[in-house]
């Protein structure tokens, strides 16, 4: 039966009068993908319900977040009791403690740490920190790597390999860029080349270990260890953005993962089980430095906000008590969906390669092995675009672009995971297998 719109399109138009492009962050416009977004009305378990009463089964989880699935009865109930109490105090709670016991127990690399309202927040205040503690005002990131949009993560890489950025968005200025260094993710060469050229300079890397933000990208061999052995040689801080990964790829993210540990690390998403809700941590000696132990400035009005404490403890509560359940039956959902659709893809004559680690993946329509951002942009995003929207009017909505990584969750189950490879055999036949 053809998917009716008609209160999402109201709602949209309504929308657009009031925010720019109707939304309150840019990629949920679906101008990637093309056509109008539909509007929640609920979601429960592994799916979504749009406005005009459509089901759909949920692959992006609020971007991360909701790894146990919507409306989690645990987290549910403690936010309604949470809510009772009052939503907020601007002062000390035992929650907070409660929370950052669990975080620190499942990210050994974090001893201190500090709760924020969001992954931009988090990274923004940790490279402050990386500055203050090296003296030094160059930041490295990745091309592909997204950290939030704090001015000086805005940025694009310059003309030249380890040469300084230029301004990613309008409105960051060049005075700003011109103290990041933008390199090619999975090279290491690029990494020691900019060490070379901007000798005793350079703060931190702060690094997705696992990209998710130009689609799936996963390290290659040796390159994780290698950040480290650099940045411990040249007296810089190694600090991975774990908003996403964190909880999601192993119950302690890559930094568990891969056996690497780095001297900060920023979390978001899952740590607060869908309310703003992030956090940056790591060895004492650099987070003593933040007020009002030290010089270094960062505040925030509803930083550890008892509804987001209340939620996130039922959530990665649950993650650290069912961890041996938990992170296996994620692996073998997200195997069996990956590759199900991919071997579909194969049938179709499709070219599709697939890039995974553990519960996030990507399908790039591309038939180069994709390892860094420039590969990734190899993709064919009108075909992209076309799958998304065939899979969507059946009810199965993938995140709206080829850039963004995919995510299942506890709640997803065998039963959706094969309704999904037969909606993408149809829609990979027909118009897509001509692509
Ligand atoms: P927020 O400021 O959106 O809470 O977190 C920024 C951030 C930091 N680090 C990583 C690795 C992230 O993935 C993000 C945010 N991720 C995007 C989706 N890829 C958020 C979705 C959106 O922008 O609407």
């Amino acid at each position: 039966m053809p998917i009716s719109h008609t209160r999402s399109h109201a709602l949209q138009a309504r929308a657009e009068k009031l925010l720019p492009g109707g939304v309150d962050s840019p990629v949920r416009a679906f101008r990637a993908v093309g056509g109008e977004p539909p509007f929640v009305a609920r979601g429960e378990g592994a799916y979504l319900w749009d406005e005009d009463g459509n089901r759909y089964l949920d692959y992006f989880g609020s971007w991360g977040p909701m790894i146990l699935g919507h409306a989690f009865p645990a987290a549910v109930k403690a936010v309604q009791e949470a809510a009772a109490r009052s939503a907020s105090f601007g002062a000390s709670t035992a929650a907070e403690g409660d929370l950052a016991e669990l975080v620190t127990k499942a990210f050994p690399s974090v001893e201190k740490l500090r709760f924020v309202s969001s992954g931009t927040e988090a990274t923004m205040s940790a490279i402050r920190l990386a500055r203050a503690y090296t003296g030094r005002k160059v930041i490295i990131k990745f091309e592909g790597c997204y950290h939030g949009h704090s001015d000086g993560l805005l940025v694009k890489a310059g003309s030249g390999v380890a040469t300084f950025g230029i301004p990613g968005s309008a409105g960051v200025p060049e005075e700003i860029a011109a103290l990041t260094l933008a390199l090619p993710f999975n090279d290491i060469n690029a990494v020691e080349e900019a060490f070379a050229k901007h000798k005793h300079e350079i703060a931190c890397i702060i690094v997705e270990p696992v990209v998710g933000n130009a689609g799936c990208i996963p390290p290659a061999a040796g390159y994780l260890e290698a950040l480290r052995e650099i940045t411990n040689r040249e007296n810089s801080l190694l600090i991975f953005d774990e908003v996403m990964t964190g909880f999601r790829i192993a119950l302690g993210g890559a930094q568990e993962l891969y056996n690497i540990t780095p001297d900060l690390t920023t979390l978001g998403k899952i740590i607060g089980g869908g309310l703003p809700c992030a956090a940056f941590g790591g060895r004492a000696d650099i987070m003593n430095l933040l007020a009002p132990l030290g010089p270094v400035y960062q505040a925030g009005t509803l930083s550890g906000n008892p509804l987001a404490m209340a939620a996130g403890i039922a959530t990665v509560g649950h993650l650290v008590r069912h961890r041996d359940e938990v992170y296996p039956l994620l692996e073998t959902l997200s195997a069996a969906v990956a590759d199900g659709v991919a071997a579909e893809a194969a049938r179709a004559g499709v070219s599709l390669t697939t890039n995974r680690a553990g519960a996030m993946w990507t399908w790039f329509f591309t038939s180069t092995k994709v390892t860094d951002f420039a590969t990734a942009a190899s993709s064919d995003t009108a075909a992209f675009a076309r799958f998304h929207r065939a899979m969507l009017e059946q009810g199965i909505w993938l995140p709206c672009s080829q850039y963004e990584a995919i995510f299942l969750g506890t709640a997803h189950t065998p039963e959706d995971i094969a309704a999904t490879v037969t909606a993408a055999r149809t829609a990979l036949s027909g118009a897509l297998a001509t692509a």
